[in-house]
Order: structure tokens, then C-alpha cells, then sequence
């Protein structure tokens, strides 16, 4: 029986609701074919947010890791590939902090790779019939930091980690000029991650790049 750890911010930016907290909330209840999900939520506050993960590890000690954020702008489900040594915030956290080019962590690597199975997820989801596609940037702000951060945390422990940046729900965009995404086919999507990364302990080797 895996243990999975799902995490999902809170809302940000003057925002009432962040899709990620919303899914996370149901995920609690969800049940999951030889696993079990523990969830919770993090603030979207640079430092806070990687205290409040690396504590909820110690407390349910999971196989896995997955944490989850909104991505306005974006119309899939996002596995994330890599994060960056980068905190560069364009707004400023739910605690005030708006840091330029600094490091997530002072003298770490430049970046961690997930360890997660992210194409086998993104192959999994799309089976399934909801939007999935790999990621190749968290960006800089809060997501970012927690990837790096809950990365360089469990660097050397046998712990799997990811970031699933997830879109805006329909509700935060009444103007319907943004992708948006309803709770239902999130919340599945989020549910499918957990079998996908207990059932592929190597990656898949299917391609997922992108040409810029
Ligand atoms: N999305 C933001 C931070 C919290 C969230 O849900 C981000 O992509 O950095």
C-alpha cells in the first residue's frame, strides 16, 4: 500500500479561490486502488511554503510527492519537468516578499529534475481523456520555489517528487478569454497521477518536447 502526499496552495494575488486547494480538498475523500491520499495545504509564501511541505513528509512519511498549483493561461493538466534555482517574483507572495534573481537556496544546483514519471502521467491522463501535457517551465514564483525547495529537501531520500501546475477554474474567468478547466476533470486528472506514478517506476520513453 503507497502512501501519496498531495499538497494544493492557497488562493494568491487578491484571488478568492485557487483551483489546486479546491482539488486537493476532494482528493482527501478519494479513494485510490493500492494506495492511500493525504493531502494539505500550503501558503503561497516563499520560505512558509516549503516549511509547510517538508512538515507534512516528516508527519505521514509518503512513497510520494506531488504538489499541485493553478497556472492561469494554461488549457491542460501540467506535469512540470524541472525546477530552477531562481526566485523572481513578479507579485509580490502572500507574505509580502517580491524577491528579484535571487536562489531559491543559496550554493544549490542550478536545477532538479522531477522524479516523478511525467510522461507515463501525461500518457495516463490522456488515455483518459483529459488535457495533459509535460511542462518544461514552473516559472519563478511560489511553484517554482516549492518544487526546488521540496527537491532539494528530499535530494538522496527515496521519496518520488513533482510540481502539477493545473488551469484556472471557469468561475475565475467569467469573461471566457482564458482556458479554464472544470473541478470535476481536475480533480480526476490529479486522481489518475497517483496509480500512474505508483504503476511506472521507470518513466516511459515517449516524446514530449516542445520546438520554441
Ligand atoms: N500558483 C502560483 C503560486 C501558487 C499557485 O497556485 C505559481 O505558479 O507560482
Amino acid at each position: 500500500m503507497k502512501k501519496i502526499l498531495i499538497t494544493g496552495f492557497e488562493p494568491f494575488g487578491g484571488a478568492s479561490v485557487n483551483p489546486a486547494l479546491e482539488a486537493v480538498k476532494q482528493l482527501g475523500e478519494a479513494k485510490l486502488e493500492g494506495g492511500e491520499i493525504v493531502v494539505c495545504e500550503v501558503p503561497v509564501t516563499r520560505y512558509e511554503s516549503v516549511d509547510t511541505v517538508i512538515a507534512a513528509i516528516e508527519t505521514h512519511q509518503p512513497d510520494f510527492v506531488i504538489t499541485v498549483g493553478q497556472a492561469g493561461g494554461r488549457a491542460a493538466i501540467t506535469p512540470e519537468r524541472v525546477a530552477i534555482n531562481v526566485d523572481d517574483f513578479r507579485i509580490a507572495d502572500n507574505g509580502g516578499n517580491q524577491p528579484i534573481d535571487e536562489p531559491v537556496v543559496v550554493d544549490g544546483p542550478d536545477a532538479y529534475f522531477t522524479t516523478l514519471p511525467i510522461k507515463a502521467i501525461t500518457r495516463t491522463l490522456q488515455e483518459h481523456g483529459i488535457p495533459c501535457q509535460v511542462s518544461n517551465t514552473a516559472g519563478t514564483f511560489v511553484c517554482n520555489h516549492l518544487f526546488y525547495g521540496v527537491q532539494h529537501y528530499l535530494a538522496g531520500k527515496n521519496i518520488g517528487h513533482g510540481f502539477v501546475h493545473i488551469p484556472l477554474l471557469p468561475a475565475q474567468d467569467t469573461t471566457g478569454n482564458q482556458a479554464t478547466m472544470s473541478l470535476d476533470v481536475i480533480v480526476e486528472g490529479l486522481r489518475l497521477v497517483a496509480p500512474a506514478t505508483i504503476d511506472n517506476k521507470q518513466d516511459v520513453a515517449i516524446g514530449a518536447g516542445q520546438i520554441c
